[in-house]
């Protein structure tokens, strides 16, 4: 062979290993990010995770230290790498580094071939962050055990994100039926991947009370004991609570309490009866009717009552806010409702809390941290912001994750709409009220009610793959947001949720993908 040949075969051979592993790169471009950050900028090149990249945070930043050790084992569960957490950094490259700077939410991730460099404003946004990078590796990442033969690379490019809005929530009725620790906690992973901030659980209704409460314990010794259809029901002691309330605070989730009343307080009314007007205590109930229980609302225990609920939750609670309900109250007249919800708004108020209600509040006098949750009537939305209050935006006929995909539905109700994907994820909402606009809304919510949800596989195919879409609403500017462009991004993102074994609704409009297939 002459030296020419070699030479030439030299050059191809080079050639096609860089063509090879150019083609093996990953591109931001082909990452279905959800939701959309504001802006990504692509690069030459990837970043790869191997069994000796380390993680850097800055000395002393001790709540950036709790997302490194998130990552780390999130990193070590699916790959098997033992990615060190470090202080000084890595002089070689090969780090993920976590920075401070900026403010609240928002991050930048600008990864290239050496290092990935995430800059964020609290350890919150780098945690969002971390949930970015995660949609940027391989669908194995979200799988546990090691993976032999994945190249664990991500693409290089810069993103820069800051959500729309400061509240970005879902809700859980644990009351109609209840769900354990471990469902919550299952819960409140899934929610995380999507940037979610507050969970609402939706703690005691007709059919159940859900909390532990020291002074009052037949709330859940009796009130507890069953749920919609007559089962065992259940509910959380105040250690399991708490235990809830830090696995959420691990995630940046703000646990936001709900005790409802003056209505939907059957169980409560059934434990005790000196609550009842006429001092007599009714039976357990589990069917699925609304409307019908109020506390009595003008007898002093039923305050003292309410001081003692919300003492004791307001110690186990550190968010700002405790949901008073209020919602559906039929048989409270409406000159009792008022003074009723005013008394216990000062009693949120008296503990240093937030009281957020459901929009009939705004009936009453709204205190000035009160917030109003729009669920049915727009009037109600426009009284609270008219006092001065925020909103935080839950259409039932969009956001509400019990409300049956289509007539052929075997979960859920209907009584606001039926919502497909795409009805879930096309609207906005500064455009649902007339006068109310960004600066009143605090955020968006999508609850899940559970009067036909009894199973954790229930759940998920109520909630997903609808809540992903809304993510993007309460994330991702209007500006960015496009039906089209989602569904494409919705339709790979799926085989993230398969690996995670999460038992979505498989959407008509899916569907191109699995023909792909
Ligand atoms: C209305 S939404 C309710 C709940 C039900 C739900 C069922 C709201 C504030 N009240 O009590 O569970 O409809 O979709």
């Amino acid at each position: 062979m002459t030296v020419h040949n070699i030479g030439r075969i030299s050059v191809v051979l080079l050639v096609v290993t860089l063509i090879f592993s150019c083609g093996q790169d990953p591109k931001m471009s082909g990452a279905a990010l959800i939701p959309l950050p504001d802006r990504v900028s692509e690069a030459e090149g990837a970043f790869e995770i191997n069994k000796s990249t380390k993680i850097h945070v800055q000395q002393g930043a001790d709540d950036m230290h709790g997302v490194a050790g998130f990552l780390s084992e999130f990193i070590h569960k699916a790959t098997g790498f033992n990615v060190q957490v470090v202080e000084d950094l890595p002089e070689a490259g090969n780090y993920i580094s976590l920075v401070q700077s900026g403010d609240g939410e928002a991050y930048t991730l600008d990864i290239n071939r050496d290092r990935i460099q995430v800059e964020a404003g609290s350890a919150a946004g780098a945690f969002w962050a971390v949930q970015t990078l995660r949609q940027l590796l391989p669908v194995a990442i979200e799988k546990q055990g090691t993976y032999e033969g994945v190249s664990w690379k991500v693409p290089a490019g810069k993103i820069e994100d800051d959500p729309e809005y400061a509240y970005r929530g879902s809700m859980l009725d644990v009351a109609r039926h209840f769900f354990d620790v471990n469902d919550v906690k299952r819960y409140i992973d899934l929610m995380s991947m999507y940037k979610f901030n507050h969970l609402h659980l939706h703690l005691a209704d007709d059919q159940g009370w859900r909390i532990e409460i020291k002074s009052w314990p037949k709330l859940t010794e009796i009130g507890g004991s069953t749920e919609v259809g007559g089962g065992a029901g259940g509910f959380y002691t105040q250690d399991e609570y708490k235990e809830i309330v830090q696995y959420a605070r691990e995630r940046f989730i703000t646990i936001v309490p709900e005790i409802d009343m003056p209505g939907h307080t059957n169980a409560a009314l059934a434990s005790y009866p000196e609550l009842n007007c006429n001092d007599e205590a009714p039976e357990l109930y589990t069917g699925i009717e609304v409307g019908f229980s109020t506390l009595c609302t003008d007898k002093e225990v039923t305050y003292q009552f309410i001081d003692d609920v919300v003492r004791e939750l307001v110690e186990m609670t550190p968010g700002p806010y405790i949901h008073i309900g209020g919602d559906e109250s039929h048989v409270t007249a409406l000159e009792d409702y008022i003074p009723f919800i005013e008394q216990v708004q000062d009693i949120v108020n008296s503990y240093d809390k937030q009281a957020i209600g459901w929009d009939e509040i705004a009936h009453a006098a709204l205190r000035p941290s009160t917030t109003a949750q729009y669920w049915a009537k727009a009037d109600n939305a426009k009284m609270a912001v008219e006092q001065g209050s925020k909103v935080l935006i839950s259409p039932a006929s969009k956001a509400y994750l019990d409300m049956q995909y289509d007539s052929t539905s075997k979960l859920g109700l209907h009584w606001a709409a039926y919502i497909e994907l795409d009805s879930a994820y096309i609207w906005e909402p500064t455009e649902l009220v007339e006068g109310i606009g960004k600066d009143d809304i605090l955020g968006v919510e999508a609850p899940l009610w559970t009067e036909t949800i009894e199973t954790m596989d229930d759940i998920e195919y109520m909630v997903f793959p609808r809540l992903v879409g809304i993510a993007e609403v309460a994330w991702t500017s209007p500006d960015n947001r496009d039906w089209e462009s989602y569904k494409a991004r919705l339709r790979k993102h799926t085989a993230r949720l398969e690996a995670l074994n999460v038992d979505y609704y498989r959407s008509p409009l899916l569907k191109d993908k699995e023909e792909e297939k």
